[in-house]
C-alpha cells in the first residue's frame, strides 16, 4: 500500500502538460470520485492499526500534492494562452446587437400561427391586379366608389394596385376544389391622404373557409377563437350588421377593450368594445364567379388590417409610426418571433 502511494507521489511530481484536457484527465484519475486517492481511502480500514497513522499522513500528502499540481498546471496553461501573442484564445467574442422584427411582421406571424393551428394555409398573390380579381369577381357593381380613381391607384383602366387581398382568394377559389381553408396576408394600396388613422399602403390578412354546410355559427366560433388567442382568454366578441359587396350577410367584429376589460375608457370611447375586422358569408355570386357551385358549397370570409390589430395590441396611437422606421420605435419590439 505504502509503495503504491510512493509511486503515485512520484507520478504527481513528474507530471507535466499545458493541455487543459490532459490536466482534467489527470485530476479525474487522481482526485475524481473513482480516482486513486478515493480508492486508497477505501483501503484505509484494512490497514493494521499500528500503520494507520503513517498511511493516513501519506494519503493526505498525496492528495495535497495532486491538488497543488492541478492548480499550478491550470494557472500555467492560462498564462501560456495569454502570453501567446498577447491573445487569450479562450475568451469569448465581442457581443453584437441583434436587430428586431418589424412590429407588423410580429403581428402578421402571430395571426398566421393562430390560424395555422386550426387548419388554415397561407396563400399569396400579385400586388398588381386586374379588374376581375380585385373588383368584378367580388361582386363590386360597375359604379362602386372603390372603382374610382379617387380611391384606387390605377395603372391603366383594367389594372390597379390591389385594394385588398380578397383578390388572392379569388385566385385560390378559381384554382381549387373545396374544401378551402386559407388566409392571405399582404400589402394593399388605397389612394388616401396619410393621417394618424390612414395610409396609402397598409397590410391585411383575409381569411376564407369554403365547404359543404359552412354556417354563420362556424364563422363566429372561428373569430372568437382568434380573438381569445390574440388578445387573451377573457376576450369577448360582438358582431354588428354591416355591408360589403362580397358577403351576405355581413358584419363588423368588435373585441372587448383590453384596457378596461369592457368597462369603458378613453381608448374604447366608453363603449367597452373596439372594432377589429369585417366578415360575412361569401355572397353566392362570388362563389359562382369563381367556378364554385353555390347550391353545394357555402363559406365565410373575413378581413382585418394588421396595423389596426398592432395598434390595439401595443397601444400605438398613430399609424404613421409603422412606416417611419424610427429606431426608437422599432427597438421596442425585440422578440423571438
Ligand atoms: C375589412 C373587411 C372583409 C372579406 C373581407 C372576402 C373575400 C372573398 C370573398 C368574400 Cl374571396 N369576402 N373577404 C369579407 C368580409 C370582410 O374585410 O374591413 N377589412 C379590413
Amino acid at each position: 500500500m505504502l509503495a503504491k502511494v510512493e509511486e503515485l507521489l512520484k507520478e504527481v511530481a513528474g507530471f507535466k502538460t499545458s493541455a487543459p484536457e490532459e490536466i482534467e484527465q489527470f485530476r479525474i484519475k487522481l482526485l475524481g470520485k473513482k480516482g486513486e486517492v478515493t480508492a486508497l481511502m477505501a483501503e484505509f480500514r484494512n490497514i493494521p492499526v499500528e500503520q494507520k497513522k503513517e498511511f493516513g499522513q501519506k494519503i493526505n500528502t498525496l492528495k495535497q500534492a495532486a491538488l497543488e499540481k492541478v492548480n499550478e498546471l491550470k494557472l500555467a496553461a492560462v498564462n501560456t494562452a495569454s502570453s501567446n501573442h498577447g491573445l487569450d484564445l479562450t475568451m469569448s467574442g465581442q457581443p453584437f446587437e441583434l436587430g428586431a422584427r418589424h412590429p407588423l411582421s410580429v403581428v402578421r406571424n402571430e395571426i398566421i400561427s393562430i390560424f395555422n393551428r386550426i387548419g388554415f394555409s397561407v396563400s399569396e398573390g400579385p400586388e398588381i391586379e386586374d379588374d376581375w380579381h380585385n373588383f368584378t369577381a367580388l361582386n363590386f357593381p360597375k359604379e362602386h366608389p372603390a372603382r374610382d380613381m379617387q380611391d384606387t391607384f390605377f395603372i391603366d383602366p383594367e389594372i390597379a394596385l390591389r385594394t385588398h387581398t380578397s383578390s388572392v382568394q379569388v385566385r385560390v377559389m378559381e384554382g381549387t376544389e373545396p374544401p378551402i381553408r386559407t388566409i392571405s396576408p399582404g400589402r394593399v394600396f388605397r389612394n388616401e391622404a396619410i393621417s394618424a388613422r390612414a395610409h396609402c399602403i397598409f397590410h391585411q390578412v383575409e381569411g376564407l373557409y369554403i365547404d359543404k354546410d359552412v354556417s354563420f355559427a362556424d364563422l363566429k366560433q372561428t373569430l372568437l377563437y382568434f380573438a381569445k388567442e390574440m388578445f387573451g382568454e377573457k376576450t369577448k366578441i360582438r358582431l354588428r350588421p354591416s355591408y360589403f359587396p362580397f358577403t351576405e350577410p355581413s358584419a363588423e367584429v368588435d373585441v372587448s377593450c383590453q384596457l378596461c376589460s369592457g368597462k369603458g375608457c378613453n381608448v374604447c370611447k366608453h363603449t367597452g368594445f373596439l372594432e377589429i375586422m369585417g366578415c360575412g358569408m361569401v355572397d353566392p355570386n362570388v362563389l359562382e364567379n369563381c367556378g364554385i357551385d353555390s347550391s353545394v358549397y357555402s363559406g365565410f370570409a373575413f378581413g382585418m388590417g394588421i396595423e389596426r390589430i398592432a395598434m390595439l395590441k401595443y397601444q400605438v396611437n398613430d399609424l404613421r409610426h409603422f412606416f417611419e422606421n424610427d429606431l426608437r420605435f422599432l427597438k421596442q419590439f425585440k422578440t423571438a418571433y
